[in-house]
């Protein structure tokens, strides 16, 4: 398979983990079992993806760590994921399609900006510098009807992320992210755009949106193949760059979050949820602010309305209408203030 982007494997993330607090050229060569002229060179290649490496009496410390990119998110990550990074890309997805297809595994697509982002059915999704584009190519060992559960490990992931950093993350059936209005500090400021996620015709979206997740796969009959994950987290994108309804980490929690701690997190909690798909759910329903409100959702074959009342354990939702209940796979799920 394509050899892409920084692993756990990268000699540099190696050499940042020997640095620790503070080690001298022969400690580090010791260590990484190369000369110290190896050791050198690869404290430049630090260096150069922007990491601070200060040399002094006592030996190499690093002194500071870029915000983004492959590297910094890869060094100190828990998860057996490589990482490719670009400062701006059409689609995350798009690329981790074809990785996907050319046979790569555990790899994560992640950029600064998409300048065409995809949200589900072909809707456009707004991906300005700032935020966490990131997607994720899974070779889960689950079968086609189970696999919306990968699609809710990933809203649990950035839920759990978000949460750490300060802002109230909720789920929305299926997997918007969102944060009450209540939380969100720019939602009574007549400055910035609409970042509670009301609307004028009775229906609240849940909150204003913080993030989406989009999963495309591949598979034959009874047997998946790959799937690429894409979540899209609103991170350090400030009012008046979101879109109408839509908020941010940096709005919602006051101030920019760290990028680089943040996706760590989304990562390491993502690859947990996946190796153990049976918690998802529960999981799932820890965050989730869907059940036991009046929803109205728009499905390819028409609209369900009535009280969200249960999902099913391939995270289904069960409405209760006036005429029975409706199993809902998969649609756009408004909740209904009255
Ligand atoms: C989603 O679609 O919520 C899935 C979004 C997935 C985006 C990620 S980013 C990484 C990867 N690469 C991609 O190209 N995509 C994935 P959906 O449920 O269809 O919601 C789309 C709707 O959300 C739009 O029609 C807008 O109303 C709204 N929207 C667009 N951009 C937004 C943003 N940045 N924040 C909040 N809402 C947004």
């Amino acid at each position: 398979m394509t050899d892409v982007g920084v692993g756990p494997d990268d000699t540099r993330v190696a050499v940042l983990e020997a640095i620790g607090d503070g080690a001298t050229g022969p400690e580090l060569a010791e260590a990484l079992g190369v000369s110290r002229t190896a050791v050198w060179n690869h404290v430049e290649a630090c260096r150069e993806a922007g990491f601070a490496v200060e040399s002094g009496p006592d030996g190499y410390r690093v002194t500071g760590v870029p915000e983004f990119g492959a590297l910094a998110v890869v060094s100190g990550l828990d998860a057996p994921f490589r990482v490719e990074y670009h400062d701006a890309i059409e689609s995350t997805n798009d690329l981790a399609r074809e990785l996907a297809a050319s046979g790569a595994d555990d790899v994560v697509v992640l950029a600064d900006e998409q300048t065409g982002g995809r949200g589900r059915r072909d809707r456009a999704w707004a991906s300005p510098s700032g935020g966490v584009w990131a997607s994720t190519v899974l070779r889960p060992d689950v079968s086609p009807a189970r696999a919306s559960l990968v699609t809710l490990a990933g809203a649990v992931a950035v839920t759990r992320a978000a949460r750490e950093a300060g802002v109230d993350a909720r789920i929305k059936w299926p997997n918007d992210v969102v944060v009450p209005a209540s939380g969100d500090a720019a939602a009574t400021d007549p400055g910035v755009a609409d970042t509670t996620g009301d609307t004028d015709d009775g229906t609240d979206r849940g909150g204003a949106k913080l993030a989406g997740v989009l999963t495309e796969m591949s598979g034959e009959t009874g047997r998946l193949e790959w799937v690429v994950l894409g979540t899209g987290v609103n991170a350090n994108v400030p009012a008046g760059a979101l879109p109408a309804g839509a908020t941010s980490l940096q709005v919602a929690s006051g101030g920019p979050v760290d990028r680089r701690r943040f996706t760590q997190r989304l990562l390491e909690e993502l690859a947990d949820l996946v190796d153990d798909l049976d918690a998802v759910l529960d999981a799932w329903c820890t965050h989730e602010t869907t059940l036991g409100r009046r929803v109205r959702v728009q499905t390819p074959g028409g609209g369900v309305e009535g009280t969200a009342v249960d999902v099913t354990p391939a995270g289904a939702l069960v409405v209760e209408t006036g005429s029975g209940r409706e199993t809902v796979f998969a649609g756009d799920c408004e909740h209904l203030r009255f």
